[in-house]
């Protein structure tokens, strides 16, 4: 499977049994409703139960720190999947938003310690989002999905190994 341009190995992305939370910006709907369905559909490919899988809405792509750090504080997810779409177009202040998501995101994810998939799309147009939300480019919302879950496996593993349970990180094959 690609992911960004590379192989993953998908041994790795096996979501059965994950308590998976995403949380996912109103703000240009068309495109973030196209991500929620890509992620959705990749989790369960990939073994997440619908049960397991919360969906958090939020006004803007700017709520979505806070929102996923209250998340990984409750305790209620193994991996988080943010979703949302920044468009230059569209705004004055794109930067602002694109950079606050990201720092904000990558914040939480190593303070609380819960892998984050960031699929925040950043592009100049409307078009360009809507080829990476299920488009000629793909579904980012699929491929956030299956990074936080393999993120998630890979902590679950290293984290084994530290008290001693086999499971140490493997070479990527491939
Ligand atoms: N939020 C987005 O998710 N995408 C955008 O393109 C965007 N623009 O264009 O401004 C945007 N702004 C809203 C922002 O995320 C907050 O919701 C708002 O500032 C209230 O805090």
């Amino acid at each position: 499977m690609k992911v960004g341009g590379r192989t993953v190995d998908d041994g790795r992305v096996d979501a059965t049994g994950m308590r998976i939370a995403i949380v996912v910006a109103r703000f240009n709907e068309v495109v973030s409703q196209r991500l929620l369905s890509g992620a959705m559909d990749a989790l369960i490919d990939h073994g997440a139960a619908e049960k397991d899988i919360a969906v958090h809405w939020v006004p803007g792509s700017l709520e979505i720190p806070f929102v996923a750090q209250e998340v990984a504080i409750s305790g209620a997810a193994d991996a988080i999947v943010c979703l949302g779409a920044v468009i230059r177009g569209e705004t004055t202040h794109y930067d602002l938003v694109a950079d606050g998501a990201a720092g904000g995101v990558a914040r939480v994810s190593l303070e609380h310690r819960v892998p984050c998939g960031f699929g925040v799309l950043t592009t100049e147009t409307l078009e360009q989002a809507m080829e990476r939300a299920g488009g000629k480019h793909g579904n980012k919302g699929a491929d956030a999905a299956l990074a936080a879950v393999e993120a998630a496996r890979l902590a679950r593993e290293i984290r084994g190994a530290a008290r001693g349970k086999p499971g140490a990180s493997r070479a990527p094959s491939g």
